[in-house]
């Protein structure tokens, strides 16, 4: 069981999209296994974007995800990461393959309506970034 973690992004969320996104991932599949939304604070932003400091997309991209409030997912199932890699399309909403969440609601390549862990390990980092184990629904369920 895999376990990779979603961000509805600031734009997807100020475009009421939330229900359309989780209803993408139900549908492929996929189990939420926590939920959450907040505003990023910039540090966390800062943080969690580590690998693209120094990059020229960074400053602009940590103003745009503590723009307003986002949607933190973790998500978990066999083969979860691809799963949800498949379903969001490429990083480029313009390139995305027709039907993916990107290519549904995103406009720019900064402007890209979610993101989702690239590999088994970072969606086991990044699901710990931001939720704690003992917040991840990961229990069986009768109801
Ligand atoms: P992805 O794994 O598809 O989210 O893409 P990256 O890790 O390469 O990039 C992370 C985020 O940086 C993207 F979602 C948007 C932003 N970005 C830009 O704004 N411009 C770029 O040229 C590349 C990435």
């Amino acid at each position: 069981m895999e376990r990779t973690l979603l961000i509805i992004k600031p734009d997807a969320v100020a475009a009421g999209r939330i229900a359309d996104v989780l209803s993408m991932v139900s549908d492929a599949g996929l189990r939420l296994v926590a939920l959450e939304m907040r505003c990023l604070a910039e540090a966390e932003v800062r943080g969690f974007y580590a690998l693209h400091q120094g990059k020229d997309f960074f400053e602009p991209l940590v103003r745009f995800m503590t723009s307003g409030p986002v949607v933190l997912c973790a998500v978990a199932g066999e083969d979860a990461v691809s799963s949800l890699r498949a379903l969001v399309g490429v990083t480029d909403p313009t390139e995305a393959a027709a039907g993916t969440v990107r290519a549904s609601f995103g406009t720019t390549i900064q402007r890209n309506a979610v993101h989702a862990s690239d590999s088994t390990e970072t969606g086991m980092t990044e699901t710990a970034f931001f939720f704690p184990e003992a917040r991840l629904l990961l229990g069986g369920f009768t109801a």
